[in-house]
C-alpha cells in the first residue's frame, strides 16, 4: 500500500488521470490524500468530481475555497447570479447536485494521521493554533456548520466575502466570527503578521513582496511546525518548495496556470508530476 498526496486538481480530468497510471496508482490498495480546490478554472471540473466519487473508497480529501463556493451555489440555486460557464455546468448537472449534496459537503476541512504524524487542509495550519486538539475541534466544527441544515454562518461568510475575521483571539472567538476565522485559516490564509494574525489578500511568493511585516504562515514558529509533516494546496506562487521547511510540503503547483500537477509518494518520499496543457 502506498499513500500519495495529490494538489490542487481544479477540473483538469486528463492530467489527473495520466498522472494517477504514471504511479500505476492502485484503487484496492493505495490511497489518495487531496488538498482540495477540485472544481474551477480547468475544462473538466464534472469529470473530475464524478471520477472522484466514483473512488471515494480510495480517497480523503480536504475541502478548498472553490469547493466551498460551489456547495453555497447549489445549496443556495436562488440566490446566485452566475455568469461563468463552467460553473453553470455544474449547477445545473443533476448527478453533481447529488454528489455535492449527499458527499462533497460532509467533506472535512482537515485530514490527519496520528501514527505517521501528518496534517493537511487546504491552506495549511494558522499559526495561531498550537495544539493538535484546538485544529481537530475547530475543523470539525466548522464542517458540522458547513453540512447541517441550520448553515447560516456559511451562506454568510461566502456572502460577506469582505468581512475578515483574522484573529483567534486565543479561542475566545464565537458564532459567525468563530466559523469566518476557521475558514479563512484553514482553506484561504498565505500570509499572516508577525503576531501570527492572518492577512488575507497578499498571493504572490515571499521574494516578491518585500515586506517586514507579512511572512509567510509556516514562517511563525509554531511547535506544530516541526513536529507534524504538514500538506497544503492553495498558494501556487509557492512553487517548488524553496521557502518551505522539508517537512511543510505545498503541493499546488499551478496546474491552472500551464504548470504542473503533482503527487508525493508518502513512503518514496518522491515527487511525480504532469504538465498541464491550458
Ligand atoms: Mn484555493
Amino acid at each position: 500500500m502506498t499513500t500519495y498526496f495529490i494538489g490542487d486538481i481544479h477540473g483538469y480530468y486528463n492530467e489527473f488521470i495520466s498522472l494517477l497510471k504514471k504511479i500505476n496508482f492502485d484503487y484496492e490498495n493505495d490511497k489518495l490524500w487531496i488538498t482540495g480546490d477540485l472544481i474551477a478554472r480547468g475544462p473538466d471540473s464534472i469529470k473530475v468530481l464524478y471520477f472522484l466519487y466514483s473512488i471515494k473508497k480510495s480517497i480523503k480529501l480536504v475541502l478548498g475555497n472553490h469547493d466551498l463556493y460551489l456547495i453555497f451555489l447549489i445549496l443556495n440555486p436562488k440566490n446566485n447570479d452566475i455568469n461563468d460557464k463552467k460553473i453553470l455546468d455544474l449547477l445545473t448537472n443533476k448527478k453533481i447536485i447529488f454528489i455535492v449534496k449527499n458527499w462533497l459537503k460532509y467533506q472535512p476541512l482537515i485530514q490527519y494521521d496520528k501514527k505517521k504524524k501528518i496534517l493537511m487542509s487546504h491552506a495549511g495550519i494558522p499559526p495561531q493554533w498550537d495544539n493538535i486538539e484546538i485544529i481537530l475541534s475547530a475543523a470539525n466544527e466548522a464542517k458540522n456548520i458547513i453540512s447541517s441544515k441550520n448553515n447560516i454562518f456559511f451562506l454568510d461568510y461566502i456572502n460577506n466575502e469582505k468581512y475578515q475575521i483574522n484573529d483567534w483571539k486565543k479561542n475566545t472567538l464565537v458564532g459567525f466570527k468563530r466559523f469566518n476565522y476557521i475558514i479563512n485559516g484553514l482553506t484561504k490564509m498565505r500570509y499572516c503578521y508577525l503576531d501570527g494574525t492572518l492577512e488575507m489578500f497578499t498571493k504572490k511568493a515571499p521574494n516578491d513582496i518585500n515586506s517586514k511585516t507579512l511572512k509567510p504562515w509556516f514562517w511563525i514558529p509554531n511547535i506544530l511546525y516541526k513536529k507534524y509533516t504538514i500538506f497544503f494546496g492553495h498558494w501556487s506562487d509557492l512553487q517548488g518548495g524553496e521557502y518551505t521547511q522539508k517537512n511543510i510540503i505545498g503541493l499546488d503547483t499551478g496546474c491552472c496556470w500551464g504548470n504542473k500537477l503533482t503527487i508525493y509518494s508518502w513512503e518514496k518520499k518522491q515527487f511525480y508530476n504532469i504538465k498541464c496543457i491550458i
